[in-house]
């Protein structure tokens, strides 16, 4: 996107009120949140809307099914999304409902410009409607000659009179428009069905039904109150109505879109209808319709019935917001479907995020305390490191423009590939080194390469995770601000002499599933239990001879080491020969032999519980000054961790 375009609107769906909100409407409003705070930090005037799309006879059959009347029944689940985007902090510039007495104007008034254009006409309509969908097919599209071809519920047949949107017209300014903008459906692979159905034939869409009434009427000026309109027009219209289209159009100036997400279901009626309507209405069309895929649960997909919803509150609420949001917009390919697993998520949090991010902030935190009182100063960072400054400046360049071309995913992998030049230089270039050669200067400079590393990722990330940013960011004494993007990323800057402040763990290991399932329940009861049993049978079977005093077992020094490098022992299947920091003048070089469980790689900045007072012992010529402490079993090895990052050489008791 270029400078000179400053205005950026970004869209959800808005979601039907006849269900509760679940992962799935949780990933398309947290990836608008996302474009949208981007987009706010990097100066543009940003405005984000979404909503609930609260007519037609889906919600009026919801509603009577429980009692309700339609608006009461809207009233109570629109009010259930707004409450949880509130508790998830989305950051919405406005909330719109189709029940909404301004968009009621709006639709209306733009029906009458669509008719006036000649663009609607009356007929009668005679077919098949799916509830369920909303949609109108033809017999040939039925499925078995009666089943709706998307949900497969049995259509039922519809004959009234109903007004026409010409959609015909718009065949061929339709497929010009997908030919001249290849980007206007994203992903691009996803655009080839469409063009294709397009090309197939369109036919005129009934607009409105006569057989209930839970809708918008039609305009005073038809003349014509037996009709309300068809919820899809009703609902399309919402994206030029929450900018106050027909009412008080001053927000008007946003349209057109930047990015309009939808879940890969309805992405035929925002890629043909909704541009038509909008050729009709003569207003521009949105740059990017970008529909992403399906979230499944274990496989399948995710329904009330089969009980297997997954509630992105209690995700959030267990595993943090933030964690959830990173992994959404992480573990997926924008377009694919994704499966929920909460052992996914789980790796997602200890290893990019304990590992990887907060890990790096807990050096920052260290080297700056140990060596110099906290302080840092960028003064002597070109000096040393320009080439990793290089390095990290064209990464960030590289990944910024997968923001707004939706490889979200890429973008996230490109600021990891940042963290990982930050995590080695540390081990390249030992800072605990060069202290003790009295090489200060470097070892400065390479703790402030370091924290403007994290400075310019904390600014990228922001629209990710805002609440852990801005944790990271206190830390470094930084403020996520559009000022600073454009000085430190955009004119790449290094950041004014500042303080580091010490704060808590970010992202604490997590170890078990936190949310019960009946999976869980399942493994508990086949898996679990005779363990368990087996447990308490041996308790009762210990000899008491195998008892130590408390003096004993403080014979061993037990001390958290962080490895701060990693290799691997050639020759050795085993072996990986380590450097561990365990808070002494230099780390200890310790050989263990845990090479086919861990990679070197995935080591460097973890932590682990070293045995710090064993006699050094020599393995295939090479001298080993400690041990670290592993748990095996049928599942593998799994060295011993503190649950929260612990300052290197802190004692275990
Ligand atoms: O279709 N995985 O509303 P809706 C990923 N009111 N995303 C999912 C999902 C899943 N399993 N389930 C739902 C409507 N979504 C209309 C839209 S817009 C003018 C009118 C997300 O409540 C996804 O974004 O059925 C999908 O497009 C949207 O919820 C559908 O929500």
């Amino acid at each position: 996107m270029s400078d000179s375009c400053k205005k950026v609107y970004i869209t959800t769906p808005i979601y039907y009120v006849n269900d509760v909100a679940h992962i799935g409407h949780a990933y398309t409003t947290i990836i608008a949140d996302m474009l949208a705070r981007y987009s706010r930090l990097v100066g543009y005037d940003t405005f984000f809307l979404t909503g609930t799309d609260e007519h037609g006879q889906k919600i009026a059959d919801s509603a009577t099914s429980r009692g309700k009347t339609p608006k009461e029944y809207a009233d109570e689940v629109s009010g259930k999304f707004k409450q949880l985007w509130d508790d998830f902090d989305i950051s919405y510039d406005k909330f719109i409902r189709t029940t909404d007495e301004e968009h009621k104007i709006g639709v209306q008034k733009a029906f009458e410009k669509m008719y006036a254009k000649g663009d609607i006409y009356k007929g009668h309509y005679e077919g098949n409607y799916c509830v369920s969908c909303e949609t109108f097919f033809t017999e040939a599209q039925l499925m078995d000659g009666e089943g709706c071809p998307d949900c497969g519920k049995p259509t039922t047949v519809v004959k009234e009179e109903s007004y026409f949107f010409k959609l015909t017209n718009y065949e061929d300014k339709l497929l010009e428009l997908y030919k001249n903008n290849p980007e206007f459906i994203l992903p691009k692979a996803k655009a080839k069905e469409i063009v294709n159905f397009v090309s197939g034939g369109l036919n005129d869409l009934s607009i409105s039904r006569t057989s209930f009434d839970w809708g918008i009427k039609l305009p005073e000026s038809m003349n014509d109150d037996k009709h309300v309109m068809y919820v899809w027009l009703d609902a399309l219209l919402n994206y030029i109505t929450g900018l106050g289209y027909g009412t008080d159009e001053k927000n008007m100036q946003y349209w057109p879109a930047k990015v309009q997400l939808v879940g890969k279901d309805i992405l035929r009626f925002h890629s043909i209808f909704w541009p038509a309507f909008l050729m009709s209405l003569d207003l521009p069309l949105p740059d990017h319709i970008a529909a992403h895929g399906w979230w499944t649960r274990d496989g399948e997909k995710m329904s009330k019935s089969k009980g297997n919803v997954v509630d992105p509150k209690e995700v959030a609420d267990a595993y943090g917001l933030d964690a959830f949001r990173y992994f959404m917009l992480r573990e997926v390919p924008f377009g694919q479907d994704g499966d929920f697993s909460q052992r996914a998520l789980m790796d997602r949090i200890n290893s990019d995020l304990g590992n990887d991010l907060g890990n790096l902030l807990n050096r920052i935190q260290g080297m700056s305390g140990k060596y110099f009182d906290f302080k840092v100063t960028s003064k002597d960072v070109a000096k040393y490191h320009q080439k990793e400054l290089d390095d990290v400046d064209t990464l960030l360049e590289n990944a910024e423009p997968l923001i707004y071309n939706m490889q979200i995913n890429r973008y996230l992998e490109e600021i990891w590939k940042v963290l990982t030049i930050a995590n080695k230089a540390i081990g390249d270039y030992e800072p605990w080194t060069m202290m003790k050669n009295g090489r200060e200067e470097e070892a400065m400079a390479l703790v402030a390469l370091i924290t403007n590393i994290m400075a310019k990722v904390s600014l990228l990330l922001d629209s990710v995770m805002p609440e852990k940013i801005s944790k990271i960011a206190s830390s470094l004494g930084i403020e996520i601000s559009t000022e600073n993007y454009n000085k430190l990323l955009k004119n790449k800057e290094l950041i004014a002499d500042t303080t580091i402040t010490k704060i808590d763990a970010l992202f604490p290991r997590i170890e078990e599933e936190l949310i019960a399932t009946a999976d869980v329940q399942k493994t508990e009861s086949v898996v679990e239990k005779p363990r368990k049993e087996a447990a308490k049978q041996e308790e009762k079977t210990e000899e008491p001879d195998n008892l130590i005093t408390i003096d004993q077992f403080f014979e061993t020094t037990l001390k958290i080491g962080t490895i701060v490098e990693a290799q691997e022992v050639p020759k050795s299947k085993k072996l990986l020969k380590l450097q561990v920091d365990v808070g002494e003048a230099n780390p200890r070089q310790i050989l263990a032999g845990i090479k086919e469980f861990y990679s070197a790689e995935s080591l460097v900045g973890t932590q682990a519980c070293v045995v710090a007072n064993l006699k050094p012992a020599k393995l295939m010529g090479m001298v080993s000054e400690g041990m670290l402490l592993a748990a095996k079993d049928e599942n593998g090895l799994h060295l011993l961790r503190p649950e929260a990052s612990k300052i290197a050489g802190t004692k275990v008791s």
